[in-house]
């Protein structure tokens, strides 16, 4: 199958248009090819967007609303093949799929509940005979450019609240997943969003996110992938003045306390370490472990890792599918080897699997190293993959130290049953989202996303906050009075 651009409201050839192939990562078939697009498309597609927006911000968004309802319906009618695609497409396993498809609904009900509400303020003046609020206004045309690694429920969170809130939409998808995104596409057509309220432009980064930021006409660019790209981006879109929101990396940890409950402690971190085989910007990659409970935990989580089923994700007994590509393969192969060389010492784990079936995909082992440092570059840096390193600490304390001691601040969690350590690490934990008795992953859609320090620049996806990406804040004063009123003055009277 080749892919088509969307744009204005119609799938379009761009027959003369390079294409590039789009891989199975479970066994190397190819599935379609995907346009790489220029500069000319990015044009057309702003052209069409900010054609369309003038007229969608005059929809009530009680209206603009309706289409997410019914593109909600769709998604979960659609659930079960969306999730086959997903998984054939990016790799992770069908369940987790599922729940990645079941996020971008979620996004879509809460996204259009927002038409009734889009709240501002009201307030008082501080004259008499006058009137003062706050409402929220579109941005205009933004552009959005998402990873692959969740590749429709990001979609779902940055274009669900920009249309509702009266934007239209330039989205850039990765090209390791653009079926995902002519499924989206898809629905976004069946349902009737007027033409050019979402266009889907395919293609790479240096391209087609080079050519979306420097529009003039693209007011805000909302970005979540690697921290390399994401500067770029910032850099770029600083020069144009552009409102840039980033979604970046992580170096997540799971804190485990000597009175935690171990056999919890295993399965939350199992599930947030090598589920999505350890690429999600969520992913338990540091278990910061008490002396105490070290060694147990450790021979606890060995005997489970082994037991993990690794394979091509369709099939249900499955709990980890192979990573994307040769690269990010490569990439973490490296990390291990660095990690060895640091004097981490491997308990399990640390290599590619080449044994068929597995020979034509991309697998690595599920991976535990110990005795890591906090200061170690596997301690440090985000590896995107099933490794994870443990921690040995002697306090509370210490662990909040190590936990803060990384660039990133995405997601952090702690297990122990003592309620006074569990509200100070809340406190202390310098991470956008704190887990407390679960691992790092699993975030809901109604609370914001994002994290602090090098994961982002102090925007979040999802929730409330979402709205502020894609909105500007209106001040309107009505002064009944029938005279001059001058604020801070002539406030006597
Ligand atoms: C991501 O990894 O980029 O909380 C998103 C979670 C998921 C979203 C992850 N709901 O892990």
């Amino acid at each position: 199958m080749n892919l088509k651009n969307y744009i204005g409201g119609r799938f379009v050839d761009g027959e003369e248009l390079q294409k590039e192939g789009v891989y199975n990562p479970a066994n190397g078939e190819e599935l379609a090819k995907v346009p790489l697009s220029t500069k000319e498309e990015v044009n057309q597609a702003v052209e069409f967007a900010k054609k369309a927006q003038k007229e969608w911000a005059k929809v009530p968004a009680v209206k603009r609303a309706e289409f997410l309802y019914e593109i909600g319906f769709r998604l979960k009618e659609k659930k079960e093949h969306l999730a086959q695609i997903l998984t054939k497409e990016m790799g992770k396993v069908i369940e987790e799929a599922s729940g990645e498809v079941q996020e971008g609904i979620d996004m879509a009900f809460y996204m259009a509940g927002e038409g009734r509400r889009l709240f501002g303020e009201t307030t008082p003046s501080e004259l008499s005979n006058k009137f003062a609020m706050s409402v929220r206004s579109p941005v205009g045309v933004v552009g959005i450019i998402t990873p692959w690694n969740f590749p429709i429920a990001i979609a779902t969170w940055k274009s669900f609240p920009a249309i509702v809130a009266g934007n239209t939409v330039v989205w850039k998808p990765s090209t390791e997943t653009p079926l995902m995104a002519h499924e989206l596409g898809k629905i976004f057509d069946e349902v009737g969003l007027p033409e050019g309220v979402v266009n889907i432009v395919y293609g790479t980064g240096p391209q087609v996110g080079t050519a979306l930021i420097e529009h003039p006409d693209v007011k805000v660019i909302s970005f979540t992938g690697s921290n390399a790209t994401g500067s770029r981006v910032a850099e770029l879109g600083g020069r144009h003045l552009k409102k840039i929101s980033l979604e970046m990396g992580g170096k997540n940890a799971v804190i485990v306390m000597d009175d935690a409950d171990l056999d919890l402690a295993v399965e939350g971190i199992l599930w947030s370490a090598f589920g999505t085989t350890g690429q999600r910007c969520t992913a338990c990659s540091r278990v910061i472990v008490h002396k105490d409970v070290k060694q147990e935990l450790e021979e606890k989580l060995v005997s489970a890792i082994k037991e993990l089923t690794i394979g091509n994700g369709l099939d249900p007994s499955v709990k980890v599918g192979p990573v994307i590509n040769q690269q990010a393969l490569e990439k973490i192969h490296q990390y291990v080897k660095i990690g060895l060389k640091e004097g981490a010492k491997l308990l399990t784990g640390g290599n590619t699997i080449t044994t068929p079936p597995y020979d034509k995909g991309f697998y690595f082992e599920p991976t535990l190293f110990t005795n890591v440092q906090p200061d170690m570059i596997i301690a440090q840096e985000e590896i995107f993959g099933p490794v994870l390193g443990v921690i040995e600490v002697n306090s509370l304390e210490e662990a909040i130290e190590v936990n803060n001691s990384v660039k990133y601040g995405l997601s952090s969690s702690i297990f122990t049953q003592d309620v006074n350590k569990v509200f100070e690490a809340q406190r202390d934990l310098d991470t956008g989202i704190v887990y407390v008795n679960a691992g790092t992953t699993g975030a809901e859609i109604h609370l914001p996303f994002g994290g602090t320090k090098g994961t982002g620049n102090g925007h979040r996806d999802s929730g409330q906050a979402a709205l502020d990406v894609f909105t500007e804040w209106k001040s309107v004063y009505v002064d009944y009075s029938g005279k001059l009123q001058r604020a801070q003055i002539d406030t006597e009277n």
